[in-house]
């Protein structure tokens, strides 16, 4: 019987973490994750795929863990012996960057690079060779050098969660080319989903759509209304990432849709979903600013696409939908015979229906 590919992944618990445990279950793999102790649970995005370790068959499995802790790093890696391994860990919020610039580079920056010093030892020790990727950001390009955005594009990072993630990237090539590490940099434009972190600006929004027609919420404070992204669809990223370690050779990707939207067109597609004006409802509060902003990224995905086979499955107005309708679903708020709520000729009707006005 031959033993099932193994994968450790840092950041399972989080949007993408989430993501990847499921399409590696699917693909046969045993899974890892690294989770943080924390006082009250914060495993729901993997839930409903963890079960009781005693059972047999199990193949997902949580070890306690922090990227700023080297020494538990290194006893995992022991521990689980993987054959991939998946650095997702990080604060990924770009604006909490700032608020806190040391943990920040501690956690991306210091943390991937504890995680590859790990690898090192445990490669030279075991001679197992062992797959890693790199959560690398589109944020590393920040101040527009050039459009579209591609690998090789000089970064300008414009925060320090930024400059983190740039030290991170080149730790990584460093690992590769000093020590022969099968190691690959994603440089993945914005992903979203239902499971996106409630203080992104999709999220956000979305969120409030949902809650403002359900009339729990009235209005909706917001920050830059004219930065652009490039926003695609994480299950679609996960997979890229696993693409990239079956590779013949460890290289670096750009992940992206190559279409760019503003904040305020996310706005105004994800109100018009439920017949709503988004002017109504919006108002600006300056403390969701950020001391300096990446006003426009669009990323050029053509080695992906040309190497790899791969390309996003859903486009801009398909997210915006899904994202508004999983948040209408979950306050309970779909039509009563589950067509999508864009449908929907009288919200006021419709709002007397579910009784929520
Ligand atoms: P999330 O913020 O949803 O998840 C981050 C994960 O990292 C969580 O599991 C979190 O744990 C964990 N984490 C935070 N700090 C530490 C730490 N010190 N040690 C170990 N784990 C830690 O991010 P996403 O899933 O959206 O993104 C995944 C990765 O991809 C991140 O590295 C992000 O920077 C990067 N990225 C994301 C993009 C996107 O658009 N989503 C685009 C480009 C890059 P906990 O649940 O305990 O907080
Ligand atoms: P970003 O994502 O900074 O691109 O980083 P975020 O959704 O936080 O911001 C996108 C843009 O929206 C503007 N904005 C607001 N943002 C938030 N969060 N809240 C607001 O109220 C608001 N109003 C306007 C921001 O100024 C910004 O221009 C994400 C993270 O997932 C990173 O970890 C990842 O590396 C990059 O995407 C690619």
């Amino acid at each position: 019987m031959t033993q099932p590919k193994r994968a450790l992944i840092t950041g399972i618990t989080g949007q993408d973490g989430s993501y990847l445990s499921e399409f590696l279950l699917e693909q046969g793999y045993e899974v890892h994750g690294i989770i943080r102790r924390t006082s009250t649970f914060n495993t729901d995005r993997i839930d409903h795929i963890y079960e009781d370790p005693h059972k047999e068959g199990v193949r997902l499995f949580l070890h306690y863990g922090d990227l700023t802790d080297g020494t538990t790093l290194r006893r995992i890696l022991e521990e689980v012996q993987p054959t991939e391994i998946y650095n997702l860990g990080a604060q990924s919020h770009v604006r909490v960057s700032f608020d806190s610039p040391e943990y920040t580079a501690d956690a991306v920056g210091m943390g991937t690079l504890r995680l590859l010093e790990a690898i090192r030892d445990y490669q030279h020790r075991t001679g197992i060779q062992v797959r890693f990727y790199q959560a690398g950001s589109s944020e590393m390009f920040g101040l527009v050098q050039e459009v579209p955005q591609k690998e090789t594009t000089p970064f300008y990072p414009r925060s320090p969660y930024a400059c983190a993630k740039v030290y991170a990237h080149w730790q990584t090539i460093n690992y590769r080319e000093s020590y022969g590490l099968f190691a690959c940099n994603g440089i993945l434009f914005n992903h979203e989903s239902p499971r996106r972190g409630e203080t992104f600006v999709t999220r956000k929004i979305t969120m409030a759509v949902a809650r403002i027609f359900g009339a729990r919420q009235k209005k909706l404070y917001m920050g830059n209304l004219d930065a652009k992204r490039d926003w695609g669809y994480a299950k679609d990223y996960v997979r890229a990432m696993w693409m990239m370690l079956q590779q013949d050779e460890p290289e670096d990707y750009v992940i992206a849709t190559g279409e760019t939207h503003s904040v305020r067109e996310f706005l105004e597609l994800a109100f018009s979903y439920v017949n709503l004006n988004w002017q109504d409802y919006v108002e600006f509060d300056p403390r969701y600013l950020r001391p300096a902003e990446v006003e426009l990224l669009i990323g050029d995905s053509t080695k992906a696409r040309q190497k790899l086979g791969w390309k996003p499955s859903v486009t801009f107005e398909e997210l915006v939908a899904l994202m508004v309708e999983a948040d209408l679903q979950a306050l309970g708020l779909t039509s009563p015979n589950g067509n999508v709520v864009k449908a929907i000729k009288d919200n006021a009707m419709i709002r007397q229906e579910l009784g929520v006005l």
